[in-house]
């Protein structure tokens, strides 16, 4: 039940940040990282895959991982929550869009300028020189979770290539960050879609809005213990949620 608080706190917004974790693209068929049983991390060790370590010791093993996630995400389509926050950013008079995934679902839904804070399984770049492929990557032949696949070599350089997202003990990328904290602290109203809100620093980003004064709503089927002041929780799926505050 979306209160009228709420809807009025959204109607009047000048400046609304949305912040998303995987739940929003968790009925795109893409999975999550914590949530039980079909989590990423409840069925994989997050040391042996996401960490510059990892890719050190075995980079078949990580490259054919990241290649797989890819693979899944280019068969996924948006869902009707990423189709929301497109037609949101068409309604507020300004809306910047945060978001922790790794995919292109906000962007396929029509969401331009995406702050990506923990990079893109689109983008990788090579480990030597730094440089991007000039063309895209092919689309990857049917790998599987576990199957090991040699990282491309750099046309530049002949480095190998690492996949274009932040691992754990990895900075994350400055501008993004920053331009993230800058709409939080500025913005009136922020949209915390589908994430556990476990990872920083990306996690601060709610929590200095919240500082900052601005209204701050949750969507999350687990719901969220407690609310402060200023503070709301949308306890269902996002393709649910989301749409219904629009309606
Ligand atoms: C739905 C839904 C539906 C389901 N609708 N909702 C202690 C020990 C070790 C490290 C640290 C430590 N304390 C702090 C750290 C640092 C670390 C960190 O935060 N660790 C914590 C986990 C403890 N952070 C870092 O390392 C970061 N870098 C950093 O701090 O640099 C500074 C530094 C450098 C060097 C030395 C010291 C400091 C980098 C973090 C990078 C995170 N990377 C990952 C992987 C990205 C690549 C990849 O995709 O493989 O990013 S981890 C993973 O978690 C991924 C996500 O973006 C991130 C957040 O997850 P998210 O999106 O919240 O997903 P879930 O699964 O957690 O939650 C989904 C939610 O959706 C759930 O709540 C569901 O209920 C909900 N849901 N269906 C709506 N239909
Ligand atoms: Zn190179």
């Amino acid at each position: 039940m979306i209160s009228d608080s709420l809807l009025h706190a959204l109607r009047s917004a000048r400046h609304v940040v949305v912040f998303t974790g995987a739940g929003v693209s968790a009925e795109s068929g893409i999975p999550t990282f914590r949530d039980s049983l079909t989590g990423l991390w409840e069925r994989f060790d997050a040391a042996s895959l996401a960490t510059p370590d990892a890719f050190r010791r075995d980079p078949a093993l990580v490259w054919g991982w990241y290649e797989w996630r890819r693979m899944k995400v280019l068969q996924a389509q948006p869902n009707p929550a990423h189709r929301a926050i497109a037609e949101l950013a068409r309604h507020v008079p300004r809306l910047t869009l945060v978001t922790q995934n790794v995919d292109d679902l906000h962007e396929r839904a029509g969401n331009t300028d995406v702050i990506h804070l923990h990079g893109s399984l689109h983008r990788p770049r090579c480990l030597r020189c730094g440089r991007e492929p000039d063309e895209p990557l092919a689309m990857p032949a049917e790998p599987d979770a576990g199957r090991r696949l040699e990282p491309p070599r750099c046309m530049h350089c002949a480095g190998q290539l690492r996949p274009g997202v932040v691992w754990f003990g990895e900075h994350l990328p400055g501008e993004a960050l920053d331009r993230a904290f800058a709409a939080a602290q500025a913005c009136d109203l922020l949209l915390s879609v589908g994430t556990s809100g476990v990872v920083y620093p990306a996690a601060q980003v709610p929590e200095l809005a919240w500082e900052a004064g601005a209204v701050v709503v949750h969507v999350n089927p687990q719901g969220q213990a407690g609310r402060r002041e200023r503070e709301y929780n949308l306890a269902g799926p996002a393709g649910e949620q989301l749409p219904a505050l629009l309606a």
